[in-house]
């Protein structure tokens, strides 16, 4: 005999008993077909995990222990500037500076050296060569030469040929030049009209009697004579001695 239809028979037999002993079949209502209503089945395996579920609210903060400070941060953008300060006290009075183009006191004494140096000069050459009347210094320098000379002559010392506006001046050119000498006085544009070198009339004239004549080929300069002081026109190509003027 087969082993197999044995061990059928015995789990067909345990199942009915079990069956027959927790679920009694009472009413009509609560039949069911011996098919559909049987005895539960053994549980199965757990089914997979669900979906994770909606998010809880935020807990309460915990009781740890504080952790340690951290390093501190990265700088801040600079902030606006801040409104001026207050004036600050007055500082103590500071050394006098150089003054850069203004003339020193070692400059100064040298330039008063020279200056006193020019007035000894001055007064030397005035005591052996000339005379001052005034503002004028009349010199000469003992040599005959023509009026174009002469005037070149006293360019040389930024001056004029000496030119008498007054009786003491012309006294003066004749004290110094010792003889007949050529004065600053032309009718060289205007025949007749003698001015001076800038141009201007002259208002002292002194001229000798039957002066000016313009004789001969004419007669354009004028001379100091000697005897007594008094002018004569002249040639300006004669020779006479120089006689110049500088202002001071
Ligand atoms: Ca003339
Ligand atoms: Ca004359």
């Amino acid at each position: 005999m087969s082993l197999f239809p044995s061990l059928s028979l015995l789990l067909l037999s345990v199942v009915t008993a079990s069956c027959s002993e927790t679920e009694p079949f009472e009413s009509p209502q609560k039949t069911c077909p011996v098919n559909t209503c049987g005895c539960p089945g053994i549980s199965g395996f757990p089914g997979k995990d669900g979906r994770d579920g909606a998010k809880g609210e935020k807990g309460e903060p915990g009781q740890g222990l504080k952790g340690v400070q951290g390093p501190p941060g990265k700088l801040g953008p600079s902030g606006n500037p801040g409104p001026p300060g207050l004036p600050g006290r007055v500082g103590q009075k500071g050394d006098p500076g150089e003054c850069l183009g203004c003339p020193n006191e070692e400059a100064a004494s040298d330039r008063e050296a020279r200056w006193s140096e020019l007035n000894r000069i001055k007064k030397l050459l005035i005591f052996l060569l000339g005379k001052q009347v005034g503002k004028k210094i009349f010199f000469t320098n003992g040599v005959k030469m023509t009026f174009e000379e002469v005037k070149a002559l006293c360019t040389q010392f930024q001056g004029l040929v000496a030119t008498p506006t007054n009786a003491e001046e012309n006294q003066a050119i004749l004290d110094v030049a010792k003889g007949e000498a050529f004065l600053g006085i032309t009718d060289l544009e205007t025949e007749g009209h003698f001015v001076d070198l800038t141009g201007q009339s002259v208002t002292y004239q002194n001229w000798n009697d039957g002066e000016p004549n313009d004789a001969a080929s004419g007669e354009d300069c004028v001379m100091n004579l000697t005897s007594n002081g008094k002018w004569n026109d002249i040639a300006c190509s004669a020779s006479l001695l120089a006689v110049c003027e500088v202002s001071i």
